[in-house]
């Protein structure tokens, strides 16, 4: 399996995040990254080769023009405003208030754009977006042009950001852009399966009322875990997309056998489904020493999941999401790369 990575991720670095009680270094981190890379380059996975530059009309197919537009500019505008240090919102647009008028100054509209306070940017951040949205369409191509699968080693990930807004560390939707990167291409049906911790809150909103996507997303139950307001098993698509949105919300302590029973009636709809690739949004935050998450997954069970995607015997593209643990991440995700090889 050929993997697509890009260096200029590294910039993304040094952002400061707001958790519970606290302002504290970004757990989302270059290094999660290079350890993957790593692991790549230890097992032998195959290739490891730099995306193609891609314009940004494929990002345009899923995200608002103006929402695109504004990515670019955060960075020079929050330094033209006098700003220092990492930029982040504080003020948003919810039920009550007007949602509809982007406010002029910088920091109120990083509020208009995000559903939260974790899509934060550094000087580099554009350009790690705009690779990692590189990566993956480059990584759709390898599949489109006959590789059985690739691997995207998306840095910063995209599960989270919707039609019009960034939010969990996620500005572009890497995987929805490839889903429709594909249908553009000409084919039917795509199906997107989210093996992440959290639930893709975006990649929901964006597909809910089509049936050209199935999306199916593994997580924790949004009760009492982040993104928190989406993600409920009644979320089911809604017309043209009823019946096309899949959700397995999970209590936190959830190991393997229950991940894993959720895993088997998920490839079920999948089959049924009969897309002509998967999509996998893979993240290893489900893992027993994720810092942020509470799902216990070890590492000898990556390699099961693979094995099991495998078995869909599908075109498959995998899109790298989360997962904080970064002395095991590498092990983590190479382990259902190399499980989907069989090896
Ligand atoms: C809230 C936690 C963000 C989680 C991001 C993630 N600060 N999503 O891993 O999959
Ligand atoms: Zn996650």
């Amino acid at each position: 399996m050929k993997t697509v990575y890009s260096p200029l991720h590294a910039g993304h670095a040094g952002q400061m995040e707001l958790v519970t009680s606290a302002i504290v270094p970004g757990f989302e981190k270059p290094s999660r990254a290079e350890f993957i890379r790593a692991r790549v380059e230890s097992e032998k996975l195959g290739p490891i080769i730099r995306p193609l530059e891609h314009d940004l009309a494929a990002a345009k197919r899923i995200h608002k023009s103006d929402y695109i537009d504004f990515l670019p500019t955060v960075w020079p505008q929050w330094v033209a405003s006098g700003h220092e240090g990492t930029a982040m919102p504080f003020t948003w647009p919810t039920r009550g208030l007007r949602g509809d008028v982007p406010p002029k100054r910088i920091d109120a509209l990083l509020g208009y754009y995000s559903f939260d306070a974790g899509a934060t940017f550094v000087e580099g951040t554009w350009a790690a977006i705009k690779s990692s949205y590189d990566v993956a369409l480059t990584a759709a191509g390898l599949v489109k042009g006959g590789e059985r699968s690739a691997f995207a080693l998306c840095r910063p990930p995209g599960h989270h950001a919707g039609a019009g807004f960034m939010g969990g560390y996620c500005y572009v939707n890497n995987a929805a852009v490839a889903a429709q990167w594909f249908l553009d291409q000409g084919a039917k049906r795509i199906s997107i399966l989210d093996v992440d911790y959290h639930h893709g809150n975006g990649t929901q909103e964006i597909f809910y009322d089509r049936a050209d996507v199935q999306v199916l997303n593994l997580h924790g139950d949004p009760m009492v875990e982040y993104p928190f307001f989406l993600g409920h098993a009644d979320e089911r698509g809604t017309g043209a997309g009823e019946g096309f949105n899949i959700n397995y919300p999970m209590p936190f302590g959830t190991g393997w056998d229950a991940w894993n029973a959720s895993l088997e009636d998920a490839c079920a709809r999948l089959t049924a489904y009969a897309p002509d690739i998967v999509i996998v949004s893979l993240g290893v935050d489900t893992f027993e020493k994720d810092p942020i998450s509470q799902f216990k997954l070890t590492s000898p069970d990556y390699p099961k999941i693979g094995r099991r995607i495998a078995r869909l015997g599908l075109p498959t593209l995998f899109v790298m999401e989360g997962g904080y643990a970064v002395e095991e991440i590498g092990i983590n995700a190479v382990g259902v790369l190399t499980g989907f090889e069989d090896r």
